[in-house]
């Protein structure tokens, strides 16, 4: 694959939805047009849609339906979160790619697979992550915070996530605290935050987020379809996975700043609007223990308050909530 293949389709993109000349492209990259020729065509044998006219140059037509990283690049130029973005077709978890990856990276990070073929959720519970149908992707942050800060990561997370969903959907879209996505009593998305520290504190946070964008029915197994939903299904129409991920990201860097400058309580109203856990009886599972109970608050911490069947109160940072 020649080396100027990624540069290449990312000028392209970036110029999009005009022309840019196999001249300028020539020039910029201080390469021959014989050599842009050549990458060009590549590109269109791969399957990217470009529309080469004489005169006029080429121009990327439609996003493709994998990711490729120049174009996450370039649709993701002026976002605030991050410098390095790596997408691959296929990895064991993103999750795991952006633990190795963080290593010889200081720098925050976003992580994209089309599938994973051991994708994760809490408690190493398996992901489905059909390929090219949804968003798989691991967020490597930095923030500097203190451990205790980061108990309300998630909440801002759910809201940032929540609202580009919402977007494309007329149905309301709910969090499920602490870290689902649901419409109506399915589950659109799911999350995770993991973090890295030294003896010093916090040295990464690394946010995984899976989001069913283009799946039907048949793309996911029995057990799965009964719980599950995704974009499509929900709007009636397939979903352009880059426009979706430009969306989620500008949600994210407004949500991720408002994380650093504000403390829960600034969301505390939004979030409860927004939350599906109200006035039904629910089951909590937390470690071993599980019991049934309703919900009577999130307080300013961002700490979930239930009261049992015996009227015992529990005060939950985390817990697996069965609807
Ligand atoms: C979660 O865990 O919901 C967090 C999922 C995070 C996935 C992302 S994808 C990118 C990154 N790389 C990874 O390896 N992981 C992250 P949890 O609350 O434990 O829910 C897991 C449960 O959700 C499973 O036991 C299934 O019941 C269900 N599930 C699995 N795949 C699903 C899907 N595609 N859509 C909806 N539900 C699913």
């Amino acid at each position: 694959m020649s080396k100027y293949r990624d540069p290449i389709l990312k000028l392209i993109t970036d110029e999009r939805p005009n022309y840019i000349s196999g001249q300028t492209i020539a020039e910029k990259l201080n390469i021959s047009r014989m050599t842009v020729k050549k990458v060009i065509d590549q590109l269109k044998a791969e399957g990217i849609s470009i529309d080469s006219v004489h005169n006029k140059g080429h121009r990327l037509n439609t996003f493709p339906n994998t990711w490729h990283t120049s174009i996450v690049q370039s649709v993701l130029t002026h976002q605030p979160l991050f410098d390095i973005i790596h997408c691959y077709d296929s990895v064991a978890s993103t999750q795991l790619e952006a633990k190795h990856l963080l290593v010889d990276h200081d720098e925050p990070m976003l992580i994209i697979s089309d599938t994973q073929t051991e994708g994760r959720g809490r408690f190493k519970r398996p992901w489905q992550s059909s390929k090219g149908k949804g968003l798989w992707m691991s967020l490597v942050l930095r923030p500097q915070i203190s451990y205790a800060m980061l108990t309300t990561f998630n909440l801002f997370m759910s809201l940032a996530i929540r609202d580009a969903i919402q977007a494309y959907v007329d149905e309301d879209v709910k969090i499920k605290w602490p870290n689902d996505i649901y419409i109506g009593e399915k589950k659109i998305c799911g999350f995770l935050t993991e973090m890295v520290a030294n003896a010093d504190g916090i040295e990464a946070v690394i946010c995984g987020i899976g989001i069913n964008i283009n799946q039907t029915t048949s793309d996911w197994d029995d057990e799965i379809r009964q719980i599950a939903t995704s974009i499509k299904i929900e709007s009636g129409q397939s979903i352009e996975r880059y426009t979706f991920l430009e969306t989620l990201i500008s949600h994210i860097a407004k949500r991720y700043h408002q994380f650093l400058t504000s403390s829960f309580k600034s969301i505390k109203e939004e979030y409860v609007a927004a939350s599906n856990i109200w006035h039904r009886q629910l089951r909590f599972t937390e470690g071993k223990r599980q019991f049934y109970g309703k919900v009577i608050e999130i307080d300013d911490e961002g700490f979930l308050h239930v009261v049992d069947t015996t009227g015992t109160i529990h005060r939950l940072m985390s817990a697996d909530i069965e609807l």
